[in-house]
């Protein structure tokens, strides 16, 4: 079991790789997708991304897929500070807007889709973790609800619902409105479907190339958000899409938080279920309080979930994957999110030492 850090795409640099090492970690999972560009109102720099109706930032070049070239670059100098790369988080919206849509260009988006993984293979990156959601992560609200005080988000029993506009997904904006239109009411079956075809065309290349695909659950779980179905809001949901395709590379992206706010199962049942299964890619390691529609992220130790018999679950089944801590609450000085950052990796740290 390794201990990892996330990094957002602006943080690619020196210092932010030191930082990771200081903290503990020695393997590192990139957002190479960059939520921060051209921000939305509310999603800043200094936190993980958030963001109103308007959503995250806009999505990147559609005609510019990730290469080898630079994912083998950005590894070998993510090596050169010390650091394993091992693996991408999320596809760009630029570059499967219309597989998740299911629009015209879905069977061409497909292809480069195929192209990322086969370069993340080529990179000898061993995971892409991605997360199959049509209005993505939105709607938490913020409060300062965390241990003393501490800025964090969550939901407190209600979330405003506003329809996707035209020309957004996965809470990005991939193009201009054409229109005042939003997104045509659909299924939860036809959603099932579309990640059918994405794993169908998908999984075999991922195979080839070396690479285990891995998903992340809906965050926040609830059935329907702006109007459009969720594909894993419960913990069951997950042995459905492992079952779509049987395989190595078809893995999960295990958020404890994001399980642990399901309504339905139980947080701890569900990983030793899915690790037993060898299929935890990695592992989003932070706590909450609460399910939806009432929860509130929190630090690592002071949530629902028994993180040290997570732990446990864990070795008992040899898990030898990563962990990151993937959001903290921003604690309350200069350096906010560095310092909720490097808290949650200390008490990582030490919880895996004695659980060794
Ligand atoms: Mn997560």
């Amino acid at each position: 079991m390794h201990l990892g850090f996330g990094l957002y795409r602006h943080q690619l640099d020196q210092d932010h790789f030191r930082f990771a090492r200081q903290c503990g970690a020695t393997h590192l999972v990139v957002h190479y997708c960059d939520y921060f560009n051209q921000g939305g109102e509310e999603n800043t720099r200094s936190d993980q991304p958030t963001g109103g109706v308007h959503g995250w930032g806009r999505a990147g070049d559609p005609n510019k897929l990730w290469s080898a070239e630079e994912l083998t670059a950005l590894r070998v100098t993510v090596e050169e500070s010390g650091l394993k790369l091992y693996a991408i988080e999320n596809f760009d919206p630029a570059h499967w807007h219309d597989v998740l849509l299911d629009g015209p260009k879905k069977k061409e988006q497909l292809e480069g889709l195929k192209t990322i993984i086969r370069n993340v293979g080529r990179a000898n990156i061993p995971v892409f973790g991605y997360n199959f959601s049509i209005a993505g992560v939105y709607g938490r609200q913020k409060g300062t609800w965390a241990r003393g005080g501490a800025e964090s988000v969550g939901l407190e029993g209600s979330m405003d619902h506003t329809s996707i506009p035209d020309g957004m997904v996965w809470n990005m904006r991939y193009r201009e409105p054409v229109g005042p239109g939003v997104i045509a009411p659909f299924s939860h079956e036809e959603l099932w479907k579309r990640l059918e075809d994405f794993l169908g065309e998908l999984i075999p290349v991922a195979e080839e190339a070396g690479v285990r695909l891995a998903a992340h659950p809906d965050d926040p779980p609830l059935p329907v958000v702006r109007d459009t179905p969720r594909l894993v809001y419960q913990p069951d949901m997950y042995q459905r899409l492992l079952d779509l395709r049987p395989s190595r590379s078809n893995a999960l992206e295990f958020c404890l938080g994001t399980i642990a706010e399901m309504t339905e199962g139980d947080v701890h049942e569900a990983i030793d279920r899915y690790a037993a299964q060898n299929a935890l890619a990695y592992i989003h390691f932070r706590n909450v309080c609460g399910k939806v529609p009432n929860y509130h992220e929190v630090f690592v130790d002071e949530g629902d979930i028994d993180m040290f018999r997570v732990l446990r679950i864990l070795r008992k089944h040899s898990y030898d994957g990563v962990l990151i801590p993937d959001h903290t609450p921003l604690m309350t000085c200069p350096g906010s999110w560095y310092a909720g950052m490097a808290y949650a990796m200390g008490w990582m740290k030490a919880a895996l030492q004695v659980t060794d």
